[in-house]
């Protein structure tokens, strides 16, 4: 059998709620910039994910973490660790944007918030972005101050979010468009709140600085949502492979660039900013890439993915599965994978062994639903 556990201590930071959490039944916890993050409860992964889809749950994202950008240079400094042009972001608004190294090499898929040219969060993936933004910052001698403020994001996600939301803090909540953010009354205290989070089934992400009150508000969730039957929930496996959310790590990492991501969306090349990796960018854009992020079918009833595993056609490597489950849509197993050119070019059948057993599936396109 293999070890389920993995110990606590400091450098496992817990959360404002883990307490919470775990008299609330969290079964297992993964590893998230240096934090706990709730992997499952008590239900089967097929339960927690039609309950996503019908109901309400409220998550404990605290490990997506805040680096606060403050200064006269914070948009410098932004906007040299971004191909996301965000030279007319405005206040109050987020923005998912690839951070990338001087190869194109995608360091972080943050989601950024604006709240002036002088201040700044970058609610990061799972590496250590705070270190990388000092070393440019130190580097260039830019006059800012860069800080992981005590930021606990909990989100609350699916399709009854916000009738549980209207019920706390009034209809204005109901205003808040997908992407911006407000301050919210909350009793005696207000929280940042942002219509967005790591799922398609809708919500917000509530960004707690005051924990007493966010402790509080939490509770409140709990009890004013037993008419939508709410659950604490996390990050869903299957419902973002469906939705085709990439997770840092798993899907991508330094070795890939946002082009070969399918992130062209946020690449903003046609301009005279000055971001890292921006001539290699150029370049790869006028080449094309090599490899490309593409969703696959494998002919399977269950897997459990621990490292990528290779896809072959005729004995010859195409490309690798990196995230992949059971889908109750689709029922089969579905997959996120790194597809070689000209492989992913068009539905290619592949050959794929899983626990020594072979096996084929198909490449397609993301999202699947
Ligand atoms: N919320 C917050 N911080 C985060 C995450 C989050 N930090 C870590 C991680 N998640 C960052 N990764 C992503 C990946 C995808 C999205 C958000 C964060 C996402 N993408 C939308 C989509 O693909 O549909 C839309 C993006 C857009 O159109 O701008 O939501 O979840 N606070």
């Amino acid at each position: 059998m293999s070890i389920q556990v993995v110990s606590k201590s400091r450098r496992l930071r817990s959360t404002i709620y883990s307490s919470r959490i775990e008299k609330q039944g969290v079964k297992s916890y993964t590893i998230y910039n240096h934090m706990l993050l709730p992997a499952s409860f008590g239900d089967t992964l097929e339960d927690s994910y039609n309950h996503l889809k019908e109901y309400v749950q409220v998550w404990d994202v605290a490990a997506e973490r805040q680096i606060e950008i403050k200064g006269k240079d914070a948009y410098q400094l932004v906007q040299l660790m971004t191909c996301r042009d965000l030279s007319k972001a405005k206040a109050g608004k987020c923005y998912y944007s690839p951070i990338i190294d001087e190869n194109g090499g995608m360091i972080n898929d943050p989601v950024i918030l604006k709240f002036d040219d002088e201040r700044w969060w970058i609610s990061i993936a799972d590496s250590d972005l705070m270190l990388f933004a000092k070393g440019l910052a130190i580097g260039k001698t830019l006059n800012v101050s860069i800080s992981e403020p005590n930021v606990n994001i909990m989100a609350v996600q699916g399709p009854k979010a916000f009738n549980l939301l209207e019920k706390i803090f009034g209809n204005e909540i109901l205003d808040l468009k997908f992407y911006n953010f407000k301050y919210f009354n909350f009793k005696n205290s207000k929280h940042l709140i942002a219509r967005s989070g790591w799922s398609k089934q809708g919500g917000v992400e509530i960004y707690v600085e005051d924990t007493k009150s966010g402790l509080e508000l939490y509770d409140l969730l709990f009890e004013e949502g037993k008419e939508f039957n709410v659950k604490p929930g996390c990050p869903h496996l299957i419902e973002r492979i469906e939705g085709a959310l990439l997770s840092y790590g798993n899907d991508m990492d330094i070795n890939d660039n946002p082009l070969e991501c399918g992130l062209d969306k946020f690449v903003n090349l046609d301009n005279d900013l000055n971001f890292l990796g921006k001539d290699k960018l150029i370049k790869i854009k006028e080449t094309g890439i090599e490899k490309k992020i593409m969703g696959v079918k494998i002919n399977l009833d269950k897997i459990n993915l621990r490292s990528t595993i290779d896809l072959k056609i005729d004995g010859k490597i195409i490309g690798e599965v990196r995230s992949a489950v059971y889908s109750p849509t689709f029922k089969k197993v579905i997959g996120i994978a790194m597809i070689n050119k000209p492989y992913f070019l068009s539905n290619h059948k592949f050959d794929i062994v899983v626990n020594d057993k072979e096996c084929t599936g198909e490449i397609c396109n993301i999202p699947f639903i």
